[in-house]
């Protein structure tokens, strides 16, 4: 049972032929975009991919998905995977250190749909650490801002522990956890008003629909 690949290849249907779509990232949406792949190749649908980082880049262009941009183009449709999800829709993303590039994408798509295994369903925002994005140079000023806010904070260590992650464009990113989190929609904009946070991890807005692959089937909310 793989429970990512079903809400990833579910997702899938929802693709219109001539739809622009942004591509998220992570193990969940790798399934979305195999499977956008495999409709272009055995039905010849015909849509083009936004990509939200490197990594879904490359798996777009190994599955031929024509590359476009925000430059170029306006997204039909969105969808990209989560860490959390609540009951209002509000997500916690960034595990993967891609959420500035997911927020701008996802936020602009005309429909954004999520998708996630059930273990990313919760209560209330708060178990995962919201990541911040910081300009380097910033860090330990952000870091004291976040303290000040009550929480407790780690910079994100590469899985080598030879240095910190570098995002897709050259940032820190800050694992910032909150005992509880209220009020998602209004930390989400109180975050990224400290100096030199480029985006934060909360995405309070937008979504349209979860779809959540659980060990009894799919579940559409
Ligand atoms: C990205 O991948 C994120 O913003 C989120 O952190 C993560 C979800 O990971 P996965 O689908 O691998 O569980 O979309």
């Amino acid at each position: 049972m793989n429970l990512k690949k079903d809400a990833g290849y579910k997702a899938a249907e929802y693709v219109k032929d001539g739809d622009i779509l942004g591509l998220g990232t992570g193990s969940t949406t790798h399934y979305f975009i195999e499977k956008v792949g495999m409709r272009i190749k055995e039905e010849g649908i015909n849509v083009m991919g936004i990509p939200t980082s490197f990594q879904s880049l490359l798996l777009a262009k190994q599955w031929n998905i024509p590359i476009t941009s925000l430059e170029e183009h306006d997204i039909d449709l969105a969808v990209d995977g989560a860490d959390e999800v609540d009951g209002d829709f509000n997500l916690i993303k960034g595990g993967g250190a891609a959420h500035t590039k997911e927020k701008i994408v996802d936020y602009s798509a005309k429909k954004f749909i999520v998708i996630v295994d059930e273990s990313k369903c919760v209560d209330k925002l708060g178990a995962f650490p919201v990541p911040v994005e910081v300009i380097p140079e910033a860090s330990r000023t952000v870091i004291n801002a976040l303290e000040d806010m009550g929480a407790s904070c780690e910079i994100r260590m590469a899985e080598r522990k030879d240095g910190p992650v570098i995002t897709d464009n050259g940032n820190f990113v800050i694992d910032a956890k909150f005992d509880e989190i209220e009020s998602p929609c209004h930390l989400e904009i109180d975050l990224n008003t400290i100096p030199g946070v480029v985006e934060n991890g909360i995405f309070s807005q937008m979504v349209d629909k979860v779809i959540v692959g659980t060990s009894e089937g799919i579940k559409e909310l």
